[in-house]
């Protein structure tokens, strides 16, 4: 045993390394999910008529003198060089000069963020019930947004790759069915390893890099590619005569600490493939509450209220042995058989302590849900959801 610590003591100050290395947790499997061209993909799917034609979707070009950027381009126009970011006026020459050369002409079309955000809405919820389908935890922290086209997901408990590959082929088959569009995935041991990989074989792809080959993957990349570094960071290791993943891995923690301060010691994780971050769920901070997935779809009052009551109790329990005694939000949260996920909460102008007042809020809010007030289609409720912040 003595050995045994005096040999990790001496590795740590030989080899800066093996801590972060044996940090990371060889069983985590992460995966990315980030959706194809996703605006231009969403303007393709919902007027066909522009399908297999090259789109740009941004701000108006006005006949060239527009002044704002390019959203997204889909891969086709992305060939005339037409991307993200470009001066929309600088893609309306791109575009033009494309058509001089007698290629098919670009449709421009303003953004409409309504239906981006009901179709990622859509997808998050596909994503989520295909993920509980395959045995992962409801309620769990599984899935973290990253945007409006991108999500993390946690698929530890699939156990193996070849497991979470499976899963990862049913994300995508479901959402390209139901949704009709295509995304791509990495899996990987960790977010950073995930992240690149889904952009590794776009658009429709499927990246696996196992926890043994991630700092191998890594290395072979150019500087650029690894999240955190941009442009200004290339520009400052290439002034250290740095050109690569592997060239850069020749400074230690301290020397990245010196160029780049405190993100320097994270870098040198990232420049080995490792990433200790979580996946997050946005939470907020000093709060309690209770879910409960119901053993069938219901939406029957007389199963829904014991719930309720049950978790009020439990809530108002926890409140006093966590040393509160008010609270002054309460939120429900209802999620349906089609996992479309809503929250409605209160916020009281003077805090209060009764069980009583949180169950009647509760059960009021609820039967919204089992009406046409919230319920138009009439759907059954899946899971309920209750919980108090702002606790004093
Ligand atoms: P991305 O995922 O970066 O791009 P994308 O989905 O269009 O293409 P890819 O297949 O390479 O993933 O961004 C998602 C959406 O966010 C994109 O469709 C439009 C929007 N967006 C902007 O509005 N401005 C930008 O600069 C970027 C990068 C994206
Ligand atoms: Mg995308």
């Amino acid at each position: 045993m003595a050995n045994r610590s005096r040999r990790i003591r001496q590795q740590k100050t030989l080899f800066e390394t093996v801590p972060i290395k044996l940090a990371s947790n060889p069983n985590r499997i992460i995966a990315h999910l980030d959706m194809d061209a996703f605006f231009a993909s969403v303007e393709e799917r919902d007027r066909p008529y522009l399908s297999g034609r090259p789109i740009v979707v941004g701000s108006d070009p006005n006949g060239g003198k527009g002044r704002g950027v390019v959203s997204t381009a889909n891969y086709l126009a992305r060939k005339y060089g037409i991307r993200s970011a470009v001066p929309i006026s600088q893609a309306w020459q791109l575009a033009k000069e494309a058509k001089k050369r007698g290629e098919p002409e670009v449709i421009f079309l303003s953004t409409n963020f309504r239906a981006y955000e009901t179709t990622s809405e859509r997808v998050s919820g596909l994503t989520l019930a295909t993920l509980i389908k395959n045995g992962a935890p409801d309620g769990g922290r599984i899935i973290e947004s990253a945007g409006i086209d991108e999500m993390y997901l946690d698929l530890s408990f699939a156990r193996s790759y070849a497991k979470a590959q499976k899963i990862a082929l049913e994300i995508k088959a479901v959402i390209k069915k139901c949704e009709k569009l295509t995304c791509s995935i990495g899996l990987g041991p960790n977010k950073l390893i995930a992240k690149i990989a889904s952009d590794f074989q776009k658009p429709d792809g499927l990246t696996i890099v196992r926890f043994d080959k991630a700092e191998k993957f890594i290395e072979q990349l150019p500087l650029r590619s690894i999240p955190g570094i941009g442009p200004k960071m290339v520009s400052t290791f290439e002034k250290l005569g740095l050109k690569n993943v592997s060239n850069a891995k020749s400074l230690t923690i301290d020397e990245l600490t010196k160029s780049f301060g405190r993100f320097g010691r994270e870098l040198f994780g990232r420049l080995r493939g490792v990433d200790l971050r979580p996946i997050e769920i946005p939470l907020p901070a000093k709060s309690i509450g209770q879910h409960e997935t119901l053993t069938e779809d219901t939406n029957e009052l007389g199963q829904l209220l014991p719930r309720i009551e049950e978790m009020a109790e439990k809530i108002c329990r926890r409140l006093k042995t966590g040393g509160f005694t008010k609270f002054r939000t309460a939120i429900l949260t209802v999620r349906f058989s089609d996992f479309a996920t809503k929250t409605r909460s209160k916020t009281y102008s003077e805090a209060i302590s009764s069980r009583s007042e949180l169950e009647n809020w509760a059960i009021k809010t609820l039967l919204r849900f089992l009406d046409k007030r919230e319920n138009k289609f009439g759907q059954a409720i899946r899971l309920i959801g209750l919980r108090i912040e702002h606790l004093e």
